[in-house]
């Protein structure tokens, strides 16, 4: 009896280690520990037999019984295991090919000019912020040195809001307006940042005109650099890159004396004609016309900069802003305005448009 047992142990222990699958082991445990197994039997059978034999019989038959279900339980985790590893391998996936469906839509001109001269500040250092689109009187014009009559703040140029009782006044400012530029978020982030401070500001501005090159919501971006020793050198340097970068590596800047409160010197900045390469007229075309783009002149004008106006670092109340310490340059430019420039759009509503003849030359 005992070699029986030994015969069906070593038989299962062999059968075992020699399954491939999950699924054969499974036949090979009914098959050796199942209800009409042998070895199963013989032990519910112990007590037929004669009482010297009993002990013997039943220890060796459950001794067998235990390393046969020991040796499955050990095998059927080898074979989960490299069950586990073939499946993964057979369904691996390379994330990074492209992907195979058509291409669906694309984003908006003025969604992808913002995003590519963010880009370029970021590459040069500067922290994009975001501000309200409602300010008070003071973040729009007090703090950035607009005089109490300038014109910028007629009720035919700014769109006041009226008193709201959801609104709560602020520093004693109730009265609230539709921002007209982004500079007033720059006059935040000098207030929460201690110099140095390199941000720009893109987001929607608000005025109240309406023609072929304005609509009254457009967007800007707006940046201020602010640490020692900044000079016209730097803002020069800084808005060449960014030129250079939207319009093509050829371009040239050039700077001409203009006045804006906050700034002082004030400049404009024009760029090189990236149409006719500067030169005004159309080489490629047959009687050399004068360049559309630029009028004949080589050069468009891109933006407003200048060196922070002294007032407008004391108007923070920050002994950090001190212009006697610290010193910076800022630029405004209009997003639409340049991605009109950049793609050749010859009107300003039609990038409000949404007409897909427009947007699908894009896309
Ligand atoms: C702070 C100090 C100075 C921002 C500036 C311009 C020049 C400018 C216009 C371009 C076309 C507005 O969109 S546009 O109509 N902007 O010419 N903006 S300097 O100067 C600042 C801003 C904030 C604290």
């Amino acid at each position: 009896m005992q070699e029986r047992i030994a015969e069906l142990r070593a038989a299962g222990e062999a059968a075992v280690a020699a399954a491939t699958t999950t699924e054969e082991l499974e036949e090979l445990r009914v098959r050796h520990l199942g209800r009409k197994a042998e070895l199963p039997n013989l032990l519910r059978n112990v007590s037929d037999l004669p009482p010297a034999e009993r002990g013997v019989v039943g220890k060796a038959a459950n001794q067998a019984r235990q390393a046969l279900q020991a040796a499955i339980d050990a095998r059927a985790a080898e074979l989960r295991e490299t069950e586990l590893d073939a499946q993964l391998i057979a369904d691996r996936v390379d994330v990074t090919l492209p992907g195979r469906a058509e291409p669906v839509g694309g984003l908006h001109l003025l969604t992808r000019v913002r995003r590519d001269i963010e880009d370029v500040f970021l590459g040069l250092g500067f922290d994009v912020l975001e501000g309200p689109e409602t300010e008070t009187v003071h973040y729009n014009f007090d703090a950035l040195n607009h005089e109490p009559n300038h014109p910028a703040r007629d009720r035919s140029d700014t769109f006041y809001l009226a008193p709201s009782p959801h609104l709560p006044a602020a520093d004693g400012d109730r009265q609230r307006l539709l921002r007209t530029h982004t500079s007033p978020m720059q006059v935040r982030a000098m207030e929460q940042q201690d110099p140095p401070l390199a941000v720009i500001v893109p987001g929607r501005v608000y005025r109240p005109d309406s023609d072929a090159t304005h609509t009254p919501q457009f967007h800007q971006v707006e940046g201020l650099w602010i640490d020692v020793d900044i000079t016209l050198a730097d803002l020069k340097g800084v808005l060449l890159s960014v030129a250079r970068a939207i319009f093509g590596a050829e371009r040239d800047i050039r700077l001409r004396p203009h006045f804006f409160p906050f700034t002082e010197p004030s400049v404009e900045i024009d760029v090189s004609c990236h149409l006719c390469g500067g030169t005004g007229f159309l080489r490629h075309e047959p009687g050399h016309p004068r360049c559309p783009l630029c009028k004949g002149t080589g050069w468009i004008e891109i933006l407003g900069s200048g060196l922070v106006d002294p007032n407008v670092l004391l108007a923070t109340g920050r002994p950090e802003y001190d212009p006697e310490k610290v010193q910076g340059f800022a630029f405004g430019m209009g997003i639409e305005r340049i991605a009109m420039l950049r793609y050749g759009v010859p009107d300003l509503r039609l990038l409000y448009e949404n007409d897909l003849r427009l947007l699908e030359q894009f896309a």
